[in-house]
């Protein structure tokens, strides 16, 4: 059987010069040849235990900062009191993602990682982005790998793909200048794949970035997926533009990200899972884009903070018979995943 070749950085570029519906069947055909009509989602549970944050990224609505001055950070037993309520909806991951708190200890991160573990063993764990990683380890002086054997320590499963945005320095330096840089960034995902443990990948598009940054972002992504195999999936997150620094008037056309979403699905040919990120990309071009090569939606997320505070409409989440309902109505067999996809 003869393979298809791997694309080179200037034929994927090339790719966004093509018609919608022409690259929209390449990028089917590999999402179908992979898992016919399942679109994999999760009940899951998202949870920002702080939004107090030592960094300011130009694109975050999210941190507490001149553009969001209400500072708060939960205690450990309000996390859990959360977790409790939402086990009755059957989660089976929660998803944990802070800002960058100088004011609370190593062990406030740890120790509820610890707690929620022993409370519920059965729930997988998704915590910490590699720029938490980063901040971790410069602010209590350990190295990446101390604070990865720590998380796995304390019960953390996975590691979200957060903190990647665009890895091109020049753009990163505008947009998050003093948060992980990009080489830190694919070294602690390294560390952490080498561990036997899984992560996934986001990349932040439609803000300043131009389309090179886009597949050079992509192009890293692959090189070192070539090497650990330990993405479970790369997700495309949209750039939501209110409430930021950035003042970005124009936001992308539908067109851009399902264009964007399908060259990611022909590209990143060493990663099993596209995920169309509904809260981003609004659910209803979430399920256009499973034509584009998306194969996942994510999940009910319960409440989400991040991304609504520049704008989506994610706050309280959805509820599971809609987003089952949402994705049989448009031709897909919605198919529950748990969180390493087994
Ligand atoms: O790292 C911040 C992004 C991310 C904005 O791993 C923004 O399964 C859009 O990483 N517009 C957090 N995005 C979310 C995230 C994620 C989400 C879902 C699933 C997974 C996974 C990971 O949100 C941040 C940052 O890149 N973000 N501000 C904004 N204005």
């Amino acid at each position: 059987m003869t393979q298809t070749p791997r694309l080179g950085f200037d034929e994927a570029l090339a790719l966004y010069d093509m018609d919608l519906i022409q690259l929209g069947q390449m990028a089917t055909k590999v999402r179908r040849q992979k898992y016919g009509s399942k679109t994999f989602y999760n009940i899951n549970k998202h949870i920002n235990p702080t939004n107090v944050c030592k960094d300011v990224c130009q694109f975050c609505s999210f941190s507490a900062s001149r553009k969001n001055p209400l500072q708060y950070t939960m205690t450990h037993e309000q996390i859990l009191d959360d977790i409790d309520k939402s086990i009755k909806n059957s989660i089976d991951e929660v998803h944990m993602v802070s800002a960058h708190n100088s004011d609370v200890s190593l062990g406030w991160y740890m120790d509820i990682f610890a707690k929620i573990k022993a409370k519920h063993p059965k729930l997988h764990i998704k915590a910490l982005t590699a720029a938490e990683i980063h901040f971790l380890s410069c602010q209590h002086n350990k190295t990446y790998k101390q604070i990865i054997d720590m998380m796995c320590d304390s019960g953390v499963d996975s590691m979200p793909g957060g903190g990647a945005e665009i890895f091109d320095e020049t753009v990163r330096k505008r947009v998050c200048g003093g948060k992980v840089g990009s080489e830190d960034w694919l070294k602690i995902h390294k560390l952490w794949h080498q561990k036997g443990r899984k992560s996934n990948a986001t990349m932040l598009f439609g803000h300043i970035e131009n389309r090179e940054h886009r597949i050079d972002h992509m192009m890293r992504l692959r090189h070192l997926q070539d090497s650990t195999g330990g993405f479970n999936c790369f997700i495309p997150l949209v750039y939501q533009t209110q409430n930021n620094y950035l003042n970005i008037k124009e936001p992308l056309t539908a067109v851009e990200i399902l264009k964007t979403i399908a060259i990611s699905r022909l590209v990143l040919d060493n990663f099993e899972h596209i995920k169309a990120y509904w809260v981003t990309s609004t659910i209803k071009l979430a399920l256009v884009a499973q034509e584009f090569g998306a194969d996942d939606l994510d999940g009910t997320i319960e409440k989400e903070s991040i991304n609504s505070a520049a704008g989506a409409q994610s706050k309280d989440g959805m509820r599971q018979d809609e987003f089952v309902g949402l994705i049989k109505n448009s031709g897909y067999v919605p198919t529950r995943r748990d969180s390493l996809y087994s």
